[in-house]
């Protein structure tokens, strides 16, 4: 096997190149290659510096994560050894930078003496997002460069700052372009010529945080027990204020190897590979030639379309948008150019920034301004016959080779493709409210959709900051029919004698953002209703009459959620409070329904009810091949319902729970409820599973 790294040398300068594709990720042939290196280098008396740098689109972006799961377990010392060497060097050592200079990267630059970057160059330490701290020395090297400060919000955020900031922080030494092998050798015989002396990161003092930002950072990460990493990174920054160097090595190796192992981190690090994995489409070929995409149009500027907009807006993509009216449309843009103004006063845009994006954006009454649109997404409200009315306008008037998409978040794809007359252009694009902020893009692939229409969609949506997750098309897609579940349950447990507050805490204090009463008066209980009641319309509910009763009865009454003052709660403002009177409702449904109800119900049957269903549907879902694989519904439960992210997703906890007792427990509940409807039936790939088999290892 031929070795990640190289050692040559060009007149008095030792190099060292890295050449380890895709990324440059630190393995154990990278650690070996490095120290066979550093020996050539140590035996050659004619060499004055060494340079390291990197070969392919970036410098080190850290370890090989995919190493963590080493079963013979994973140490990070191999590699901090050879940084200490590299860093005790009498002759100077020269990083050149360039790409993403990313965890173990950085760590390794920062063992260097001097670094210089090309412009383009960002540095990070995003490790606290894989559940771990930086585990060589990046803690500690990294508050001697740069202080306790800024080195604190870099462990604790993992956000990436750019090279203006590098330098200004002392992270950085020298700005230069050109090739990394030419500013390193250029980097070098400048500072021979300077005869200064080698400068080590471990010998520096540390600039130390103002008085109370340790304070406050450690009483921050107390609030996120589900993330002890943050806890644990503010505990090293201290360390490397507090304590000589040697004992703040020794605070962050103890730290990291009790992070490494635990079942938050490995969470993480499936959601990271997840995240690329969907990225990869069966059938499609990684180079499918994508279609242009120049200018896009939106049907509707209401909340969903105004907040769709911005995304194309935000990369510089003129966009316009269609309303019916001109009320309308002033409104949707009010709205938006309210939104970014926001975004100003909190100094994450400037003024100029906000009157550019502002101009990318057109209203229009016509559909005629839609015919130069390589894209266009309808985002009207949620009702079949208006969305294939719209589709067949769309089909008639876009350019030939133009996408077109739609927003539904539960009705038939195909259905909406047939009515366009060119099926194969057609693709499901849903987002997730507020538009503009949520990461998730449920991609919805239609029975006809043509690969490169598939291809370039995922293509976008990477670019417009999202991540996207291929669904195939059936009721809800993914994320909407296994919320169904959820939401049925909720009621029935509402019903049943529990308080919305009861079911919302079950799941908040798993970690969750919010619980579903809270969720859907948010979202609009308005709009949970008119979905339900649009499915009833279509066959699609079970022949329950206390099916969804809950939600209907609210929207008859007015409570549509927060926007209303009540819902689910009664709300002061965005401050929930518990309100009798849907206890009195829930009653009388359940009076009417024939519902047994009980005086409490304990939260670990409202965790089990809530859950093991919504698991449940998930694994209906693979078995169908809605979804790919259970990762990608992993993503879309962490990416767009506030499912908590160390905790993998809704199939991650699956396997964690084992799925022998999840068919247990929905036993237990189609014993104990009865199950007429057919809601407790287990999956029948659950009961392939059961019997010790991991979802995380099923291949479809
Ligand atoms: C660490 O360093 C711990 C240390 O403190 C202690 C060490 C002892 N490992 O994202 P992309 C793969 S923890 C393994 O699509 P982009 C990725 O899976 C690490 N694989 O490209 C994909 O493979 P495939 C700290 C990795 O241009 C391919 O590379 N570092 C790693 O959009 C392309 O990735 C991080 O957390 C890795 N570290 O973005 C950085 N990185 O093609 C994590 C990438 O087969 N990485 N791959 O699907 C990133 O943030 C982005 O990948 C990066 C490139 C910005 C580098």
């Amino acid at each position: 096997m031929t070795s990640p790294i190289t050692f040559t040398q060009e007149g008095r300068i030792g190099l060292i190149l890295i050449d380890n594709p895709p990324v440059n990720a630190i393995s154990g042939p990278f650690i070996t290659g490095l120290a066979k290196a550093l020996d050539r280098f140590e035996a050659a008396d004619d060499l004055d510096a060494v340079v390291l740098y990197c070969a392919g689109r970036t410098f080190v972006a850290g370890a090989d994560i995919a190493s963590f799961e080493d079963p013979s377990g994973f140490s990070a010392k191999p590699f901090n050894t050879v940084l200490a060497r590299l860093e005790a060097q009498s002759r100077p050592v020269i990083a050149a930078l360039h790409g993403t200079v990313l965890g173990g990267g950085l760590e390794l630059a920062m063992a260097c003496h001097h670094r210089v970057a090309r412009p383009d160059t960002r540095l990070g330490l995003p490790e606290v997002k894989l559940g771990i701290i930086p585990g060589s020395l990046g803690t500690q090297r990294l508050p001697r460069l740069v202080g306790a400060e800024l080195a604190l919000d870099l462990v604790t955020t993992g956000r990436k700052i750019g090279l203006q900031q590098a330098l200004q922080a002392g992270l950085v030494d020298k700005v230069a372009e050109g090739e990394p092998r030419d500013i390193g050798l250029a980097a070098a015989e400048a500072l021979l010529a300077t005869d200064a002396p080698v400068r080590r990161a471990s010998e520096l003092d540390v600039s130390p945080a103002p008085a109370d930002v340790l304070a406050k950072a450690e009483a921050e990460a107390a609030k996120k027990p589900g993330w002890p990493q943050l806890a644990a990174a503010v505990r090293c920054v201290r360390a490397a204020q507090e304590l000589p160097f040697a004992e703040g090595e020794a605070v962050e190796a103890t730290e990291f190897a009790r992070l490494l192992p635990s079942p938050s981190s490995k969470a993480l690090r499936h959601l990271f590979f997840a995240e690329r994995e969907a990225a990869k489409i069966p059938g499609l070929p990684r180079d499918t030639k994508l279609r242009p995409i120049r200018k896009v149009g939106i049907i509707g500027a209401g909340t969903m379309g105004g907040g769709i907009a911005m995304n194309f807006a935000n990369i510089g993509i003129p966009t316009v948008i269609v309303e019916v009216s001109d009320a309308a449309l002033q409104c949707g843009l009010g709205l938006v150019r309210k939104n970014y103004e926001a975004s100003a006063a909190k100094g994450r845009l400037t003024a100029q920034q906000v009157g550019a994006r502002m101009n990318l954006l057109q209203g229009a009454l016509d559909y005629g301004a839609l015919a130069d649109c390589d894209l266009v997404i309808e985002a009207v409200f949620e009702n079949l016959a208006l969305k294939q009315e719209i589709c067949a306008k769309l089909g008639a008037i876009t350019k030939p080779g133009a996408i077109i998409a739609t927003n539904t978040s539960t009705l038939d794809v195909d259905a909406l493709a047939q009515a366009t007359g060119r099926p194969a252009d057609v693709v499901g694009m849903h987002f997730f409210s507020p538009a503009n902020v949520m990461r998730l893009l449920e991609v919805v692939r239609g029975t006809a959709t043509a690969p490169d229409v598939l291809a370039t969609v995922m293509k976008l949506a990477t670019a417009i900051g999202k991540v996207p997750v291929v669904s195939g098309v059936c009721y809800g897609f993914i994320g909407n029919r296994m919320a169904e579940v959820y939401m049925r349950e909720a009621e029935f447990l509402i019903m049943e004698g529990a308080e919305p507050t009861d079911v919302d805490a079950a799941v908040e204090s798993l970690g969750f953002a919010m619980g579903p009463c809270r969720m859907l008066d948010m979202a609009g209980v308005d709009v949970g209703a008119k979905t339900v009641i649009e499915h009833g319309r279509a066959g699609g509910l079970p022949d329950d009459p206390s099916y969804r009763a809950l939600v209907q009865k609210l929207f008859a009454m007015g409570r549509h959620g927060q926007k209303t003052g009540a819902g689910y709660y009664r709300y002061e403002g965005r401050a929930p409070s518990s309100d009798p009177q849907v206890k009195a409702i829930a009653e009388q449904l359940a009076d009417r329904h024939g519902i047994v109800r009980r005086q409490s119900i304990g939260r670990e049957e409202i965790t089990e009810r809530l859950l093991y269903p919504l698991i449940n549907e998930g694994l209906k879902i693979l078995e169908e091949g809605i979804a790919y694989r259970p990762g990608d519904i992993d993503l879309i439960w962490v990416a767009g319902y506030g499912f908590p992210d160390f905790l993998g997703g809704p199939m991650w906890m699956a396997d964690n729970i084992g799925l022998d007792v999840i068919a247990q427990r929905l036993a237990h509940y189609a014993g104990q409820r009865g199950d007429a409807y057919g809601y407790w039936r287990p999956a029948a790939l659950l009961g392939q599973l059961c019997g010790g088999m991991r979802l995380a290892h099923w291949k479809g």
